[in-house]
């Protein structure tokens, strides 16, 4: 049988080989940087590989994102064009990703941070509560977990909408789509949720330019990649009060280094890109399935658009 490659930075091969083999008993996984013949390599199921370390496996078929989105492997721009690139698409996740989502919308509607800031202060002071049917709550891509994290928002009695490439017929939920919809998308959002994927499109998408499209006062929630944000438009947009507090799961260098101002921002919270960890109990049979059909010489599901690069 053909060889699977395994490389990840947080997730425990031990599980994902212990996945696997529920399905697939004698697969031969193989953990980077231990690939023994590169030849007999076909199925790569990776994260964050260094690029070009892919290159002398001549068989390669099908390279599998170990998450849902996929920009670390489109950072290798070696990959040969035969090679098909899939990624999981993890209902798990999903429902991972709309509490992380839920509990940011929510503390920044409930004046969190304000009461925050009382507590340290020990000030009982009341503030006039907020409606929710007042609160427009703005998605940035509406693809699995985007459209789940809307769904679940609108729910709740919040007036959502989404901004994707094509128009959405989500119920509850206004579609906003394509560049020229950006603008009037922003204006009527008081808390931005940005879940796109990270393609030459969307890389520093809220930039002082879009983050001043929205209302004065509005939030930030970034769960896609760090890239999205110029981190230095969105510390300026906090600071002359565009901007009133943002939550930031995802960063342009992680770890966040020590040094980086939003570790001690008051208006900053800061989490380890945990909002949606991957997860080999949930994802490990759609990933043996891949991996049959693979070696089987069958397309898998979940494949990406190498045009669109998501
Ligand atoms: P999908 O591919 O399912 O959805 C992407 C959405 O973004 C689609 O609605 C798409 O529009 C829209 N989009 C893409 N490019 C553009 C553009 N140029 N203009 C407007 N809309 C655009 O991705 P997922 O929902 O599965 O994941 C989204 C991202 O979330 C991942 O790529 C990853 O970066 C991030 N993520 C973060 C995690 C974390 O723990 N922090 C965990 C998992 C994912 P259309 O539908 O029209 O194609
Ligand atoms: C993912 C992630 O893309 O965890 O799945 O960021």
């Amino acid at each position: 049988m053909p060889a699977v490659l395994f490389h990840s930075k947080n997730d425990s091969p031990e599980d994902w080989e212990a996945g696997l083999a529920k399905f697939i008993p004698n697969l031969d996984f193989r953990v980077w940087p231990d690939v023994g013949d590169p030849s007999e390599i076909e199925f790569a199921l990776i994260w964050a590989l260094p690029p070009g370390s892919l290159k002398q496996m001549d068989n390669l078929q099908c390279i599998c994102s170990l998450g849902q989105g996929v920009d670390h492997i489109f950072n290798d721009t070696e990959i040969p064009e035969k090679t098909k690139i899939m990624r999981l698409v993890d209902p798990w996740m999903a429902q991972a990703m709309s509490e992380w989502i839920l509990l940011n919308v929510l503390r920044f509607h409930r004046q969190g941070i304000e009461y925050e800031q009382f507590e340290r202060e020990k000030k009982w002071h009341v503030l006039p509560p907020p409606e929710t049917s007042d609160c427009k709550v703005g998605i940035l891509g509406l693809g699995e977990l985007g459209s789940d994290a809307a769904k679940k928002i609108a729910s709740l009695g919040f007036d959502v909408a989404g901004w994707s490439k094509s128009p959405k017929d989500i119920k509850n939920v206004k579609s906003f789509s394509g560049d020229n919809q950006l603008e009037y998308f922003l204006n009527r959002t008081d808390i931005l949720c940005c879940l796109l994927p990270l393609t030459p499109e969307t890389d520093g998408i809220l930039s002082s330019k879009t983050l001043s499209q929205l209302p004065r006062g509005a939030y930030i929630i970034n769960a896609g990649r760090g890239r999205h944000i110029v981190d230095e438009d969105l510390l300026k947009a906090i600071d002359s009060g565009q901007i009133s507090g943002a939550a930031l799961d995802v960063f342009h260098e992680e770890p966040l280094p020590e040094v980086h101002p939003y570790w001690t921002h008051p208006k900053v919270r800061v989490w380890p890109h945990v909002s949606a960890q991957s997860n080999a109990g949930s994802a490990a049979k759609q990933v043996a399935d891949a991996i049959t059909k693979v070696f089987g010489g069958k397309e898998p599901d979940n494949l990406i658009n190498r045009k669109n690069q998501y």
